[in-house]
């Protein structure tokens, strides 16, 4: 049959499949480091296993308190997850799956009893040889990292030029301007940027110029911050300020987007650190006016509530400025990802982002789009089938273009990437 022949309903399934399994896709966010940046980039069992969704669900499972945790080694920690979530109890959860998932299919054995087999594969890996297979395996082209920039632990890394790996691009986390600016306004007066801790004098002009200079060093293709559930925009204070006269500014001025991520109820159980973080409903009024006061303004946008996704839709039609992007973080559940996927296409088309990986740890590529094509399949097909049934013709030349949009060229155009190979 050719690319340009109608395919009938019961092959629609697997041409979709067959098409998700050969497009290489774009990682629009994820938390992975060029090799370049060095001890940054996490990989290997034992932090695949201390992940903090893991963590997390260890406390359920086991009485172990968080404090004797946090005092165990990695290794030590690693153990004990393996144990309580993989060996005593059946790993069921998204989480653990996504391991076992990632295991089998590096070949390794999720039904071992311990990690000796596991540990001893990973320390016979080169990284920048490694990554290649990993993101092969995952079938994606490339990743958008999380650099923070005012992090001391990473911007020394870039002092020495920083990564020029195509397989990765870099994107300006700006949470501590944006969030915690009086507590950062001293790192940047110590970087030559004449700030004040209040975001008077010279501040605005100045943080405008520090990300132009970090624009050039690392050619992000967005800006971004994560924003709590109470985020409100515009309101009297200096949060409001940055944007207005420095962030978005700077966006324009780089020809770049914002990446708003929106709903974090921040440290709810402080005890177990980055596993303590839970999800809050915002309200959108502020992406609303962000959108509409900053046209010339181009956002991403994800949140990071269920009840938010489809006011989401609906701004989207409203506001073309602005790309809906993933399902992140406890959204990115099979069964949630399907819902937020079919309510998106119903109202946008394939004119939005469906998935990232949101990764920390290099091999959660693997599964994380396992997952996303195992999810994409069916709804797919389901909405090519219902445009068959309403009289129009679908070829595997459409099906083709439009899974390279959603998870290539959408993104592509939107931050001004061009356009490469799908191949
Ligand atoms: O702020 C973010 O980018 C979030 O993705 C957090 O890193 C979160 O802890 C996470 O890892 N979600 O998957
Ligand atoms: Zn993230």
């Amino acid at each position: 049959m050719s690319n340009h022949s109608p395919i009938s309903k019961d092959a629609l399934e697997n041409v979709v499949t067959e098409v998700l399994a050969a497009t290489p896709f774009i990682d629009v966010h994820t938390h992975l480091f060029a090799p370049e940046l060095g001890s940054l980039g996490l990989w290997g069992i034992d932090e695949l296993l201390t992940y903090h969704y893991l963590e997390a669900e260890l406390f359920r499972f086991n009485p172990l308190q968080p404090e004797a945790y946090w005092a165990m080694t990695k290794s030590q920690q690693a153990d004990v997850i393996w144990k309580t979530l993989f060996v005593e109890n059946p790993p069921l959860s998204e989480a653990c799956r996504g391991v076992v998932a990632s295991m089998h299919l590096l070949g390794l054995d999720p039904n071992a009893a311990t990690l000796a087999q596991a540990r001893e594969f990973f320390r016979a890996q080169n990284l920048p040889e490694y990554i290649g297979k990993v993101f092969k395996l995952a079938g994606i082209s490339s990743a958008v990292m999380t650099n923070d920039i005012l992090d001391p632990a990473e911007a020394p890394q870039w002092s020495k030029g920083g990564p020029r790996d195509p397989r990765f691009h870099a994107a300006l986390r700006l949470d501590r301007i944006l969030n915690q600016f009086s507590a950062h306004a001293t790192a940047l007066d110590a970087q030559g940027y004449k700030v004040e801790a209040s975001g008077g004098g010279k501040s605005m002009s100045e943080v405008r110029r520090f990300l132009g200079d970090w624009v050039k060093r690392a050619q992000p293709v967005y800006m971004a911050v994560s924003l709590d559930d109470t985020f409100f925009y515009p309101l009297g204070d200096l949060r409001t300020k940055l944007f207005r006269e420095a962030v978005l500014p700077a966006c324009r001025d780089a020809g770049i987007p914002m990446s708003l991520m929106i709903g974090v109820r921040r440290q709810v159980n402080p005890a177990i650190r980055l596993a303590g973080d839970a999800s809050g409903v915002a309200d959108l009024r502020a992406l609303e006016n962000l959108c509409r006061d900053f046209p010339e303004n181009r956002f991403l946008v994800s949140l990071l509530s269920r009840e938010n996704q489809h006011e989401l839709c609906v701004y989207a039609r409203k506001f073309a400025n602005m790309m809906p992007f993933g399902c992140w973080w406890f959204l990115n559940n099979p069964s949630l990802v399907e819902e937020i996927t079919r309510e998106r296409m119903e109202m946008l088309g394939p004119s939005f982002i469906p998935q990232h990986s949101d990764a920390r740890i290099l091999e959660q590529v693997i599964y994380k789009w396992r997952n996303t094509r195992r999810t994409m399949a069916p709804l797919l097909a389901n909405t090519y089938r219902l445009l068959i049934e309403d009289g129009r013709n679908v070829t595997r030349q459409d099906v083709e273009r439009d899974v390279a949009r959603l998870f290539r060229g959408n993104f592509e155009q939107f931050v001004g990437m061009k356009a490469s190979a799908a191949r």
